[in-house]
């Protein structure tokens, strides 16, 4: 018998440190093993980043029954890993922030594990916070749930309080424990152990893949009839429902961080299979005598998009390993084996569109790409619209931001400006929080101006919530870019010369090329310059120093930054070392015919 619960919540509520204290407390670690700390966060760009990424199976034993836990990420962008981990689950912990309360993410996670008739166990975390408001939070998650619908049986969940750090939790209104036992207990008694039919023959549905370096690629999933052993004949239903036999070799449960292997898995279980080289995430796998072919579950679609193209500018191949569109090709098919939410279209012309649920579902993606030694160009990300009946219509989001009270003005006013409406207020002397319906293309670029208008004290978290008719013109960026002329090294001299033309994105040093842009223009249009004239200098300083030639730092822009920014008629260039800013049509005189007809045509 098994329990298989999910961890959901919205980004940074401590589900992965919550899962430490699991499975530090059942023992599954020797005794004077080292741990470090968010120890499923295994991913490099995890680790990087302090976020989940890729939601993750793992595995404890308490009182002799065997918790599968699933550790989801609780950033919006990935919302589509905790949908396809949500289908292996009896029910969910929802950890909601002591303070912060549910948050845009918080909403989405419930509506769909509700829509599954999953019931919650309501996890209280970071009580420990200086600013905890636990009643407060507890009410508004009930009334949360009260609006998406929740059952009776939904409603009547157990609250318990957490200081995950501290790998601490015990029920509302009882005296603080020590330890997790609180937890565990609830988890055994709330939700009923897995009941999946034990006879029969063996069925279960890929839920995510993963790779072995000894045994290949693993498909993951419950058990969701009779059992399965190494060696036993199955047959593989993919899209088209054919089956395909195949043979197993090797079957996998979980336990702690380790995979173990089996000779017999049981109806409830979550494992994993080997050998099924051609199996894809919402495969029907059968035993012999069974005829099923489930349905894939539905996932939510995307919302951005960018385009992909080999690099083609003067620096190409200089630092990447795979230069070509069908290097690109093939890695991007790989990725849409495991990420479900990802979307790839070929535009012909060496091109690709690669469409996800939002910028950091695919910047990460791209981070990843040139990680591998991939180079390639990508366009501004755009947001997906639809059409129906002939009317177009675009994605909004559910923003809530939380700020220092002196500097809501400023926010209501630059996201009224982006097409928001306020729809909710909160406010206290110092803090306020406030609610925003805003069109998806509203808020690209938005974080940077939104950092700066609240002193970088500003929270801001936002969610897809739904189509609605376009609502006209937004406009992000007023400025234009400061675009190089000359090709060559920059130097100190030229950008001294010339900083007060707007903000550099390169150092001294930098080697540029015609038609790369160097930097935001203070003005509207570009501003061609040159940044190669040299002169001997060796009093130019960094900023700071009291010499009179005081060089303002470069803002060299993050790979989200960047994408952010640029226009679209730029495109930003990838490599495994730089990040290039440059426009589309590098050749000035072409860009300005170009530039020309565009405008001509838009006037007639
Ligand atoms: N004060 C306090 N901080 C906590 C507690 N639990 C977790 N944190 C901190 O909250 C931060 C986020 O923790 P994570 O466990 O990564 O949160 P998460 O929900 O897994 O985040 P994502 O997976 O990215 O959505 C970390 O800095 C933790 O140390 C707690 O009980 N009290
Ligand atoms: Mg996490």
């Amino acid at each position: 018998m098994y329990r298989n619960i999910a961890i959901v919540a919205h980004v940074d509520h401590g589900k992965t440190t919550l899962v430490d204290g699991m499975l530090r407390q059942s023992g599954v670690f020797a005794e004077h093993q080292e741990v470090v700390e968010r120890v499923m966060d295994s991913g490099a760009l995890e680790r990087e980043r302090g976020i989940t990424i890729l939601a993750k199976n793992t595995a404890v034993a308490w009182n002799g029954e065997k918790i599968n836990i699933v550790d989801t990420p609780g950033h919006a962008d990935f919302g589509g890993e905790v949908e396809r981990a949500l289908q292996m689950v009896d029910g969910i912990l929802l950890l909601v922030d002591a303070a912060e309360g549910p948050m845009p993410q918080t909403r989405f996670v419930l509506k769909k594990a509700l829509g599954l008739g999953l019931r919650p166990i309501v996890v209280v975390n970071k009580v420990d916070r200086k600013d905890a408001r636990p009643d407060e939070v507890v009410n508004l998650t009930f009334d949360l749930m009260v609006e998406l619908g929740a059952s009776d049986e939904q409603l009547d969940f157990m609250v318990l309080h957490a200081v995950a750090r501290e790998g601490r939790a015990w029920r509302e209104g009882e005296p603080e424990e020590q330890n997790l036992s609180v937890l565990f207990d609830a988890i055994l008694s709330t939700f009923p152990a897995t009941n999946d039919d034990p006879d029969g023959p063996f069925l279960l549905q890929v839920s995510n893949l993963d790779y072995d370096a000894y045994v290949g690629r693993l498909a993951i999933g419950r058990v969701l009839r009779g059992q399965v052993r190494p060696g036993s004949t199955i047959f593989l239903r993919g899209r088209t429902g054919e089956p395909t036999r195949a043979r197993v070799p090797k079957v996998f449960t979980h336990l702690g961080l380790q995979r173990v292997e089996t000779d017999v898995a049981q109806a409830g279980d979550i494992i994993a299979l080997a050998g099924l080289e051609e199996v894809q995430i919402g495969d029907t796998v059968g035993g012999e005598g069974s005829t099923e072919h489930l349905p894939a579950p539905a996932i939510d679609e995307p919302t951005v998009a960018v385009t992909l193209a080999p690099n083609d500018g003067p620096f190409a191949g200089r630092d990447g390993q795979y230069l070509t569109s069908r290097h690109i090709a093939d890695r991007l098919e790989r990725e849409l084996l495991t990420n479900v939410a990802l979307k790839v279209e070929s535009l012909g012309g060496e091109k690709f569109r690669v469409a996800g649920r939002g910028e950091l579902h695919l910047s990460i993606l791209l981070e990843q790409m040139r990680r591998e030694g991939y180079e390639f160009t990508v366009s501004r990300p755009e947001v997906i619209l639809r059409e129906e009946e002939g009317v177009r219509y675009e994605p909004m989001e559910r923003v809530v931001v939380d700020v220092p009270s002196s500097t809501l003005g400023g926010v209501i006013e630059a996201l009224t400006k982006r097409r928001g409406t306020l729809e909710n207020l909160e406010q206290t002397e110092t803090r306020a929080r406030a609610e925003f319906a805003v069109p998806s293309r509203g808020l690209f670029g938005f974080r940077t101006p939104f950092l700066s208008l609240t002193g970088g004290e500003g929270l801001l978290s936002h969610v897809f919530d739904g189509y609605v008719p376009m609502l006209g013109n937004i406009q992000t960026r007023t400025t234009g870019s400061l675009v190089a002329m000359e090709a060559g090294e920059a130097f100190a001299y030229s950008l001294f010369k010339l900083q007060d033309r707007g903000t550099f994105f390169i150092q001294p040093g930098t080697e540029v090329y015609v038609g790369m842009v160097l930097g935001a223009h203070i003005r509207a249009g570009d501003l061609e310059l040159n940044v190669t004239k040299n002169k001997k200098l060796t009093n130019v300083r960094a900023a700071g120093s009291d010499d009179n030639i005081v060089l303002t730092p470069p803002r060299v822009p993050t790979l989200e930054e960047a994408l952010e920014y640029i226009g679209e008629d730029e495109r930003l260039e990838v490599t495994p070392k730089y990040l290039r800013l440059r426009k589309a049509v590098l050749d000035p005189n072409q860009r300005k015919r170009e530039a020309k007809q565009r405008a001509l045509a838009t006037e007639s």
